[in-house]
């Protein structure tokens, strides 16, 4: 019998956390031949919603679901851990500076990383989805210094999937057609959705794109004015028609995020934020998203893509933004 995969996940009595854990338990991250423990961290306000949930996750039954605890401190959450999904954040509330938004979320994800540090498994995968995503990864990161820093990620899959959807829509395609499109930089407005790349069955995206939408200058054009945006700020707009967040959506990317790390990825690359090995004239050390391939267990960047002008533009301006971030925390002490 397969052993067990001890799997943290932060935030675990909020929205996200509710919509992660059944699929979790039910094998569709992991798959249907590995049982899974599960871990809940909450902050104290926090911890009786998570029992709610354990509650529920013991009465669906699921074969795969070897054990429930809920914890509200870190050391005992990470002890063993082989998979963190780090979920809870501070939000943005009124009135909140961006220098207050990263010194409360350097609060959190500072002792989360040292506490990653001094007890999960050797192994240990790390993905952040909690905002500001990319910055609070650099900061668990950089209270890890045992752990490879090559463990540490933040999910841009949500964005990945947001512009798979949309192209999907706009040529007809399914998106199960669809590859190698990419998310650079930062899980924020700033982001690069790019599908110079992208192929609809060996077909050119921005081929098919002039074909359909009347010339290439048009096509251009869309990209520019209603793609990009509208994946960029995909959240905004779930939030203006749905009354809330993305939820659903964001705990599946999880999903995908961590499937594709753990079991590889096929046809083509995805996207994840790593931290950067200079590639593509990001500077190292950096949270930023990239295309990438899982080969045995780890995410690789994909090397010698060209980069036009266009592009290279948009992602430097994404970059900059990650730069004044860490610079930030920096001058806080946050890393
Ligand atoms: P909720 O407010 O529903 O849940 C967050 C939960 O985290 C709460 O239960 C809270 O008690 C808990 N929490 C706060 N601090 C904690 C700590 N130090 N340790 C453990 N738990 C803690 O938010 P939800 O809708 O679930 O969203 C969670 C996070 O995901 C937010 O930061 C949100 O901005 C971020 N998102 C990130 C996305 C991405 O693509 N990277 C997309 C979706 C989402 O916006």
């Amino acid at each position: 019998s397969v052993k067990p995969v001890t799997i943290t996940i932060t935030g675990a009595g909020g929205q996200i956390g509710y919509a992660l854990l059944f699929r979790i338990a039910s094998g569709a991250m992991l798959g249907a031949e590995t049982p899974v423990r599960l871990h809940l961290l909450e902050i104290p306000q926090g911890v009786r919603a998570a029992e709610g949930a354990a509650l529920e996750l013991q009465d669906a039954a699921f074969p795969l679901l070897h054990g429930v605890e809920v914890f509200d401190d870190p050391a005992s959450a990470f002890q063993g851990t082989e998979i963190a999904m780090l979920v809870g954040a501070r939000p943005r509330t009124a009135g909140m500076e961006r220098g207050d938004l990263l010194a409360a979320n350097g609060g959190i994800f500072g002792p989360q990383g040292a506490a990653i540090n001094a007890g999960a498994a050797d192994g240990i995968r790390v993905v952040v989805v909690g905002n500001p995503a990319n910055t609070n990864a650099l900061i668990a990161a950089s209270h890890a210094p045992d752990v490879p820093a090559d463990r540490f990620t933040a999910l841009t899959r949500l964005d990945h999937n947001r512009a798979l959807g949309q192209l999907a829509a706009t040529l007809g395609a399914q998106v199960g057609s669809l590859r190698d499109v990419t998310i650079w930089g930062n899980h924020s407005a700033t982001q690069f959705p790019d599908v110079s790349h992208a192929t609809i069955d060996g077909e050119s995206v921005p081929a098919l794109l002039a074909a359909r939408l009347g010339g290439v200058d048009t096509a251009k054009e869309w990209l520019v004015d209603t793609f990009i945006p509208r994946v960029a700020k995909r959240g905004a707009e779930i939030i203006e028609v749905r009354g809330s967040s993305s939820v659903a959506s964001a705990a599946s990317a999880a999903i995908d995020h961590v499937r594709d790390w753990v079991h590889g990825t096929e046809n083509g690359w995805t996207s994840a934020a790593v931290v950067s090995d200079g590639s593509y004239g990001v500077p190292e050390g950096l949270v930023s998203s990239f295309p990438v391939e899982s080969v045995d267990g780890a995410w690789r960047i994909v090397q010698g893509l060209e980069v036009d002008a266009f592009a290279e533009h948009r992602i430097a301006a994404s970059v900059a933004e990650l730069v004044e971030e860490r610079e930030a925390v920096r001058a806080l002490g946050l890393i």
